[in-house]
């Protein structure tokens, strides 16, 4: 964006004055002191020319006429004073600019602000309905832009506001809805292009139909919808819990509606961009590094596309497909749904009969459906809530409709329910209306979906695998079939075969005191066996049917596998019901249980902290390319580090492994699991995984192991960078040492440590391809070479994985500078 810097040297506001050498000393000394000339305010008789401009009190925003992109249209629009290049935030004369400089900004006697054209046209004006005395034009720090009548500054008593007229962009305070008293929606509309601020096709609106929900639009088509409000949030909206500096307010009453964004940090810069390509952005000015960064998105996966699962159908992004019917529900068109094509959505498997009265089963963890065709009442309890929807054959569904605190009121649906998606955590739970005899059937309706998850994970590779106990036989056998085919053979994995009656003797009875941990498919405990050895017994939860498939997963993975830096399997007990792993067991428990607890970090010298970096490399070097069968471990993190005695590190925990046979180099899977904080970008959003995915979460364990903070949870004043992101402005300035503890600093040889946080951002660099293989990684730690530069990580901002799948999701997608690219 181009102001018109000629003009702007005259200065601001200033009538053309006669220039004496003295003038000129003055007029220079008043350019210096420039907050001191710049004036917020303009009445009747002062006329504002292109060049001029007007600056809040505060400094943050300014007023002017300006040029978009490579565009030499004049329009009158604010950005921000400080922040150089930011695009504006609002634009006055958007769909017709004026064509050269000698546009001109009016108050009228009447109270209209008017811009003029070079021929004194009107080509824009406000829509002001009141009249007053001495109208004045003021722009406020909060980027509002007023009419109002000089001497009253009340808030609720602008004559016009800017706020109320939107762009492109919504900033804290702003009011998006409606005010059903003037007819007045206010709403957000794209830029037709980066050179046009024009209407484009996109247009973002508080929709108060039924009970109110956001939507984004093409022309009149919904693209994608959040909603509807539930006392904390817009359903779906995942984010807004981490959202520690803003908090949203949602006003509703009969005269109107609207939502707001408020900053509880009024000095953080944050605004909300609809892009021209329809997505809503929400983007932060950190002033340290300089840049804007992206921190919130919507829609944020393709899970948000509007009805793509048809009634009844229920997204979920980790599937594959992403569309699933509810549970007790079918696809309306089967053959349409093999082909992916859900728009004809589910049906109830058995129908409703109401006279023989219906049920209602909850179904949780849910975005709420499109709520426009939706009834609500505030006062009810949600038992009233049932008794009246069962009264009324045409109510669907019914829920809760103020979750926050107390909870109360409810809300009823009378069409099918469009646009749901599975949001385990983060949804809700609603009640459907199911024919009677579904009752009996199994769960009770609170399984919702039905789950293709729990065998996903083994079928995927084509293993498919089952275990087999032989009373008599001493060695760990697994059953393992191929594929689809139907003969299967035997594994023998000769692994020492424990009785369930020594384990529980060498364990106390799995007392709780024995207990070390849970592991990913239960709990961990210590036992002693009868000749004193010491051993660490993984024992599956009964209840965990993804447990089984992890637990024949990692006896796979693991069996076979012998290296100092992996932890060793001693053997196994399969008895009935009860399956168990036995560990060498490792004195000094995990690696995150010193590192990150404050005294007991102190125990890790610089020398402890080199040496496990190097351990892990090197089994993570083993497990990908040396061993027999190039294992991906998948959930490489700090409490899957084991320490023995001398602290030498071992990675254990292969339940979610996984192993590539030929040439294969990378797989995807639809179900991602694994640790947010540790996966790769590329992981959490399309669940492509691959060496370099398990060198990213090396990379972040590394710098953790070096800066003694985890990635996850940091926080660092008032930036939303986690500690990748930390590390990385830190390392850009050359200030890595700046990172590390003062104690370590002192005990540590600087030039490792240097080298080792740069290994660090190596591997986690955003593109895979960036990322060093294991081999090199544990090249790189064993000599002195000059090492590459790192560029951006993947996920640097501090944020939860449903942001981060919009934002970071591929190296060559949208990168953080393009919001300057207007
Ligand atoms: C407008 O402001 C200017 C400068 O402050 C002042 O001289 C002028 O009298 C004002 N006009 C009105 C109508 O208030
Ligand atoms: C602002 O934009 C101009 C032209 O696009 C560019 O040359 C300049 O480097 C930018 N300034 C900053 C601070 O980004
Ligand atoms: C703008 O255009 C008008 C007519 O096209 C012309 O009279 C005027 O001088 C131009 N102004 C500038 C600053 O170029
Ligand atoms: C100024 O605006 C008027 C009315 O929109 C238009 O007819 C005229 O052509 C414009 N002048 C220029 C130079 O664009
Ligand atoms: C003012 O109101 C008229 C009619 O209601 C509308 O066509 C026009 O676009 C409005 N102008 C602005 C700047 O909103
Ligand atoms: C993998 O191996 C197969 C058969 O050996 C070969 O046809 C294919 O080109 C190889 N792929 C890559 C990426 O090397
Ligand atoms: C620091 O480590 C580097 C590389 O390992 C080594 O060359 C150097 O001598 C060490 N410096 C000190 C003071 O120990
Ligand atoms: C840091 C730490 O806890 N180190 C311990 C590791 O295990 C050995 C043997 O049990 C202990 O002697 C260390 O104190």
């Amino acid at each position: 964006m181009r102001k018109n810097t000629k003009a702007k040297e005259r200065g601001t506001m200033k009538k053309p004055i006669k220039q004496t050498p003295f003038l000129l000393l003055l007029s220079f000394l008043l350019s210096i002191l420039k907050i001191s000339t710049a004036i917020d305010i303009i009445n009747t008789t002062q006329i504002f020319r292109d060049g001029d401009v007007l600056v809040s009190s505060g400094g943050r925003f300014e007023l002017g006429f300006f040029s978009p992109g490579s565009s030499n249209n004049r329009y009158v629009g604010i950005w921000y004073h400080k922040i150089p290049n930011s695009s504006a935030v609002w634009v006055a004369n958007r769909e017709i600019p004026v064509r050269n400089t000698s546009g001109i900004l009016k108050v009228t006697e009447s109270g209209i602000l008017v811009v003029l054209n070079d021929t004194n046209n009107i080509i824009w004006s406000s829509n002001t309905s009141r009249v007053a005395p001495t109208p004045v034009l003021q722009l406020l720090d909060s980027g509002n832009l007023v009419l109002r009548e000089a001497n009253d500054d009340r808030p609720d008593n602008f004559l016009w506001q800017s706020f109320d007229y939107l762009s492109d962009t919504s900033l804290p305070g702003v009011n998006i809805g409606w005010n059903f008293v003037t007819g007045v929606e206010s709403y957000l509309s794209s830029w037709k292009t980066s050179d046009d601020p024009a209407r484009g096709d996109f247009t973002f609106h508080l929709d108060p139909t039924g009970y109110p929900q956001l939507v984004i639009k093409r022309g009149p088509t919904t693209l994608y919808r959040l909603g509807p409000w539930n006392g904390l949030a817009f359903s779906g909206q995942t984010n807004s819990v981490q959202d520690m500096n803003f908090r949203f307010v949602f006003i509703m009453n009969k005269d109107k509606v609207y939502h707001r964004l408020e900053a509880t940090d009024s000095s953080v810069i944050s605004r909300i961009i609809l892009t021209q390509s329809g997505t809503m952005q929400r983007w932060t000015w950190v002033d340290r590094i300089h840049d804007w960064i992206p921190y919130v998105n919507f829609p944020a996966d393709n899970c948000d596309t509007y009805k793509l699962c048809g009634a009844y159908g229920s997204c979920n992004i980790a599937n594959t497909p992403a569309c699933v019917c509810l549970d007790k529900f079918e696809p309306k068109d089967p053959e349409g749904w093999s082909r992916s094509d859900w728009t004809n959505g589910c049906n109830r498997r058995t129908p409703l009969n109401c006279l023989k009265g219906d049920i209602f089963l909850k179904y949780s963890g849910i975005k709420l459906p499109d709520s426009r065709n939706s009834k609500y009442n505030k006062s009810m309890t949600l038992e009233e809530c049932k008794v009246e929807c069962v009264k009324d054959c045409s109510c669907m569904a019914y829920t809760q409709l103020n979750i926050s605190g107390e909870g109360s009121g409810c809300l009823f649906w009378y069409e099918d329910l469009i646009d749901i998606r599975d949001l385990s955590s983060h949804g809700q739970d609603i009640y459907i209306r199911m024919a009677s005899s579904e009752l009996d059937s199994k769960g009770k309706g609170r399984k919702i979906l039905i789950s293709s998850l729990t065998a996903m994970g083994v079928v995927l590779l084509g293993l498919s695998l089952t275990l087999y106990y032989r009373k008599r036989k001493k060695n760990c056998t697994i059953w393992r079939t191929e594929g689809s085919r139907t003969e299967s053979h035997k594994k023998d994995y000769e692994l020492p075969l424990y009785r369930a009656s020594t384990i529980s003797k060498a364990t106390n009875n799995f007392s709780e005191n024995n207990k070390l941990g849970q592991g990913g498919y239960g709990p961990v405990y210590k036992g002693t066996l009868e000749d004193g050895q010491d051993v660490a017994v993984k024992r599956l939860s009964k209840t965990s049917m993804q447990g089984l498939d992890e637990f024949k997963n990692e006896v796979i993975c693991i069996a076979k596998l012998q290296h100092r830096n992996l932890v060793k399997l001693l053997g196994c007990c399969i008895e009935g019901e009860e399956k168990m792993l036995i560990y060498e067991y490792m004195p000094n428990k995990s690696l995150d249980l010193i590192l990150f607890d404050q005294t007991r970090s102190a125990l890790l010298d610089w020398p402890k902290r080199l040496q496990i970096v190097n351990g892990v490399a090197r089994g993570l070097m083993y497990i990908h390319q040396d061993s027999r069968m190039r294992i991906i471990h998948r959930d490489l993190k700090a409490s899957n580090i084991l320490l023995d005695d001398d602290m030498n590190p071992k990675i254990s925990d292969f339940g979610i492994a996984r192993s590539f046979g030929g040439n294969e180099t990378e797989d995807k899977t639809s179900r991602v699991v694994g640790t947010y904080g540790y996966m790769s970008p590329e992981y959490a959003v399309h669940g492509r995984f691959s060496q370099k995915s398990d060198v990213f979460s090396f990379g972040v364990l590394v710098l953790e192991i070096v800066i003694g903070k985890r990635n996850s949870g940091f926080f660092h004043g008032d930036q939303h960078l986690n500690l990748l992101g930390h590390a990385w402005t830190l390392y850009k300035e050359e200030m890595s040492l700046e990172l590390v503890d003062v104690y370590l600093c002192e005990t540590a040889n600087q030039s490792e440590v240097l080298r080792l946080i740069h290994v660090g951002l190596l591997c986690v660099q955003q593109c895979p391809d960036d990322r060093p293989s294991t081999a090199s990684v544990v090249a790189m730690l064993g000599n002195d070479a000059a090492l590459p530069q790192a560029n951006q990580p993947g996920f640097f901002v501090e944020r939860d994985v449903s942001i981060g799948k919009s934002i970071t999701s591929s190296c060559n997608e949208m990168t953080i500078t393009q919001l300057e690219a207007r």
